[in-house]
Order: structure tokens, then sequence, then C-alpha cells
């Protein structure tokens, strides 16, 4: 039986969506996912699959089509594997689990906006932003599921939406010495937040992949883009992060070299 491929990045946040639905159904080992190394041109066959487009992942059907998009390709992977639903069955329930969804990309963008900043002067009104992001989620919730912990019931469709970015703004912690406030405006966001990082569903990346693959989005190179003065990418998957250090948190004030960041 030919199985799906998905071509993916291990640590990039839409390609993790993926593999938490495919966890959360129990089904992990029905799509072959493949790595490409984004720090490399990419090749040419998978250029002629997605038509020239070089944003992953992309899945390949077992017949050999080709879906881009990872809301597109997590909505693929539900439909064709239904019996263990993630999604919402009742319509408004899913209306109102895609409303979140619609929110993620002002939510990404915000923390992302922040953690590739450059000028020390732009940081508060860059926090400001991200924490405006949280107070939205936040009141989304009061209003739509107050007393809970995820949307509905369990972790589902949204959490597997948003639950890569959550972890992915660990950058935020490392680089930026943010910390969500205590206060009662994020405590409905703080909870669903923790619940969805504790998830067993959701475990296919660590703070360390994350803190140590970023370091050059906290510097303002993303997407595996070479930073001046430098021969590799810390997107690299040569050497593999666990044996490199932890970069500096001073994101500001030095720029590390291949040599300190364990690439050389
Ligand atoms: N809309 C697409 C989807 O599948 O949902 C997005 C996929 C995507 O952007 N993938 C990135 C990629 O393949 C890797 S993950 N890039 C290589 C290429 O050639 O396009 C970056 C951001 C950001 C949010 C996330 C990411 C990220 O800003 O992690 O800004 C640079 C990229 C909000």
């Amino acid at each position: 039986m030919t199985q799906p491929i998905v071509y993916h990045i291990p640590v990039c946040p839409f390609c993790q969506r993926l593999e938490i639905l495919l966890a959360l159904k129990g089904l992990r080992d029905a799509v072959d996912f493949r790595v490409i190394d984004i720090t490399q041109p990419r090749p040419e066959w998978l250029l002629r699959k997605t038509r020239g487009t070089t944003a992953l992942p992309v899945l390949e059907t077992a017949d050999g089509h080709v879906v881009k998009e990872s809301l597109v390709i997590l909505q693929y992977l539900e439909d064709i594997f239904p019996a263990r639903p993630v999604a919402q069955r009742d319509p408004y329930r899913r209306a109102v689990e895609n409303m979140l969804v619609r929110m993620e990309g002002d939510f990404s963008a915000a923390g992302y906006a922040w953690v590739m900043n450059q000028d020390p002067a732009r940081r508060g009104a860059l926090r400001e932003a991200t924490l405006k992001q949280y107070a939205r989620l936040d009141d989304f919730l009061v209003e739509h599921s107050p007393a809970g912990t995820f949307l509905f019931g369990d972790f589902g469709w949204a959490e597997a939406v948003f639950t890569p970015f959550f972890m992915r703004f660990r950058f935020l912690e490392y680089y930026e010495e943010f910390v969500l406030p205590g206060d009662a405006r994020y405590a409905r966001v703080r909870r669903w937040i923790e619940s969805c990082l504790a998830h067993p569903a959701a475990q296919q990346v660590t703070t360390e992949e994350i803190v140590k693959v970023y370091y050059d989005y906290a510097k303002g190179a993303g997407n595996g883009a070479l930073l001046p003065g430098r021969a590799k990418s810390s997107f690299t998957l040569d050497p593999d992060w666990r044996k490199r250090p932890w970069p500096p948190r001073d994101k500001y004030g030095h720029a590390a070299t291949d040599a300190e960041l364990g690439l050389a």
C-alpha cells in the first residue's frame, strides 16, 4: 500500500500541526514524513511537484496529487482518516473552532515580528502588540469556553493549529525575556496554553531545539537565510541541534559566529 508523503521541516510549526493531528488519531505512521533541509536550495524533483513554490509542508497523496498549505493538508488528513475525528461535527461548534483558527495568523505574526526585530527601541511596542494578541485569544475563550481548559472538551482542531506556535514562542522567553503577565486578563488563555503544551500528542519538539534552531530568526533571518559573516544557518540539519551549545541570549548586543553556535 502506498502512503501519503509529507515533505517537511521538523521544526516548522505548520508541519508540526500535521504530526499533532495524526498523533491524536493514533496514526502517526500512516504518513511517510520526509525531511527537507531548508538551508539548501530545494531539489529539482520537489520544485516540479510544487510547480515552483518552496513553502512546506507539502503532501503528496497516495495517487500522486500534490496538496499545499498546512490547514488544507490538515483537513485532507481529517477526511482520509475519519475514524477518530478531531474537528468538531456540530456546525456551530465547527464554526467557533474555525473562528479561533482564523486568529492564528495575527497571533503568530506578532510573535515572529518581535523575535525577528533588531531595533531595541521597538521592543516595548512589539511586546504590547504581542500581548494584545494574547488578550484577544483570552477574550475569545472566555466567551466560548469560560470554564473549560481546551476550546471544547478535549485537545482538538484549534489546539492542533495553535500549539506549535505556543511552543515556538518559547523563543520570546529566551531571546526577549517575555513571560505572559500573571493578571486575570490572561488567565483563561494561560490555562489553555499550559494544557496545550503539556498534551502528549504535541511533544514533537522541545524548547531546546526551538531556541537553538531559531537563533537566526532572533537575529532577523527567517526561513534558513544566511546572516552576514556566517557560513551556516542555525536551521541546518548538520550538525544536529543536540550537539550544539545553547546560543547567547543577548540578541541585540552580539552576533554569534558559526563556531559559537556549534555550527563550524
Ligand atoms: N501558509 C503555509 C502553510 O503551510 O500553512 C506556510 C508554510 C511556511 O511558511 N513554511 C515555511 C517554509 O517552508 C517554514 S516554517 N519556508 C521556506 C520557504 O521557502 O517558503 C515564519 C514566519 C512567520 C511564521 C512562521 C514562520 C515559520 O511569520 O516558522 O515569518 C518569517 C516558517 C508570521
